[in-house]
């Protein structure tokens, strides 16, 4: 089938590419013109492990192709943003989507498939199948017919691992979620061609609600160590030592504290739960607020020792939003590094392998990105943010004599 892919970021892109390789040919759409540009001299505008090679060469085969303008297709994936709405409340944003989706209903015909991919609140699919309903009266939706439907619609979530989504989107299982039975086998007709991992049917909502709720069990999870790690420190407790000892029980197996929850979905998605369900939605809200509240508890904490130690050079280690990956969007350790260089200036150095620059609100503060020999060498107080692959290796004796907060863990030596 020819496929049209909406939304070409970090899910839609790696997702196009990839339906490209299975053989079908592609059409990306973008709204930002320099990155279809991008995408059609076979470069890519985002960072991820082997992605350049890949739309390179699907690109290069005439397999995957960009404008800024939906096309007519057999199969349309809908990967855009879901973010909140600027009400400050926590509100889903389907605007995206739902446009979309319009765009898509103008160009749709008999036998189309349709997915939504996007993360998005429970409801949604059904909403835009409305939406693509009163666009094109003339074409029978999905549960809103007596006889068979022009046309299918699934929602059909991704669940991949930034720094690993090619891997993921292909071994990964994948929920697919139909508004009627019949669409959900159509969809999964089409993501056998290129998902090796398993394909299991159900409706749209509980389609939905999967994803949000798998989002929300790592932060709940996320949100009972950090609660630890803060009930340790006002008890004067290793936190780490005792969460060493309590998952040697066969049955525990608690996550790592850090200095907050970033990323661009585990800090999002728990708020869509939230939003359809306020009265009910007690620990999943929590979570939410205690891995906010720890990203303030480790600034808080960072400051008392930097003010212990008047006139020392502070290094901050880490901006990215997690170990091992240049991605810096949401990110807990680029606040309270950034909120460390407004506060004492020049005194604070930054290391981040994975950025070439500071990220433009520390511009003015007088803070430094430097390496980390250079850091080791200059700085009396070290601050690991990020549990970067290069610090855990950064051996005892190098860190002799410094004052460390050690917000991740890294270093067992240090309580
Ligand atoms: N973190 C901790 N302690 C931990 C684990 C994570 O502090 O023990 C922090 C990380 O440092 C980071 C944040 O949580 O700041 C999120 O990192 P992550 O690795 O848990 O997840 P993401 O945001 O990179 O990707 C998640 C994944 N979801 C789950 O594992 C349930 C991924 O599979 C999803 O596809 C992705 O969200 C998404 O797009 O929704």
């Amino acid at each position: 089938p020819e496929v049209c892919v909406i939304g070409l970021g970090y899910i839609g892109l790696p997702t196009a590419a990839i339906i490209a390789r299975a053989g079908c040919p592609v059409h990306g759409v973008d709204v930002t013109q320099n990155v279809v540009d991008t995408i059609n001299r076979g470069e890519i505008h985002i960072e991820e492990v082997d992605l350049d090679g890949l739309v390179q060469a699907v690109v290069q085969r005439g397999l995957l192709k960009a404008s800024t303008e939906v096309a007519p297709a057999d199969v349309f994936v809908i990967a855009v943003p879901t973010p909140f709405a600027k009400d400050g409340n926590h509100t889903p944003d389907t605007s995206y989507v739902m446009a979309a989706a319009k765009n898509v209903a103008k160009v749709l015909k008999k036998g189309d498939v349709v997915i939504l991919e996007s993360t998005s609140p429970v409801g949604t699919t059904e909403a835009m199948r409305d939406a693509m309903a009163a666009e094109r009266p003339d074409l029978a939706m999905p549960g809103l017919t007596d006889g068979q439907p022009d046309v299918s619609l699934a929602y059909c979530p991704e669940r991949v691992l930034p720094g690993k989504i090619l891997e993921e989107l292909t071994h990964n299982d994948r929920s697919i979620g139909g508004i009627t039975p019949r669409c959900a086998r159509k969809a999964l007709a089409f993501y056998k061609r290129f998902v090796k991992g398993e394909c299991v049917t159900t409706d749209a909502r509980s389609a939905e609600m999967t994803k949000l709720v798998e989002n929300s069990f790592r932060d709940v999870n996320i949100a009972f160590a950090n609660e630890l790690s803060m009930i340790a420190d006002k008890q004067g407790l290793d936190v780490w030592e005792v969460i060493r000892l309590a998952n040697r029980h066969p049955r525990v197996n608690i996550l790592t504290p850090g200095p907050g929850v970033g990323g661009h979905c585990i800090a999002v998605d728990p708020w869509f739960i939230v939003h359809g369900a306020p009265e009910e939605a007690k620990i999943i809200r929590q979570a939410r607020e205690t891995n906010d509240a720890k990203m303030h508890h480790v600034l808080a904490r960072a400051k008392s020792l930097v003010e212990a130690h008047p006139g020392a050079k502070i290094a901050c280690l880490g901006l990215a939003f997690k170990a091992n990956i240049d991605d810096f969007r949401e990110s807990p350790a680029r606040y309270v590094a950034a909120s460390l260089a407004r506060e004492f200036g020049e005194r604070v150095q930054v290391v981040e392998p994975y950025a070439g620059e500071l990220p433009k609100e520390f511009d003015g503060t007088g803070a430094e990105l430097v390496d980390i020999d250079t850091a080791l060498e200059e700085s009396d107080v070290l601050i690991t943010l990020v549990d970067h692959d290069v610090f855990k290796v950064i051996p005892p004796e190098e860190r002799q004599g410094k004052a460390v907060y050690d917000t991740r863990g890294i270093w067992p030596d240090v309580a």
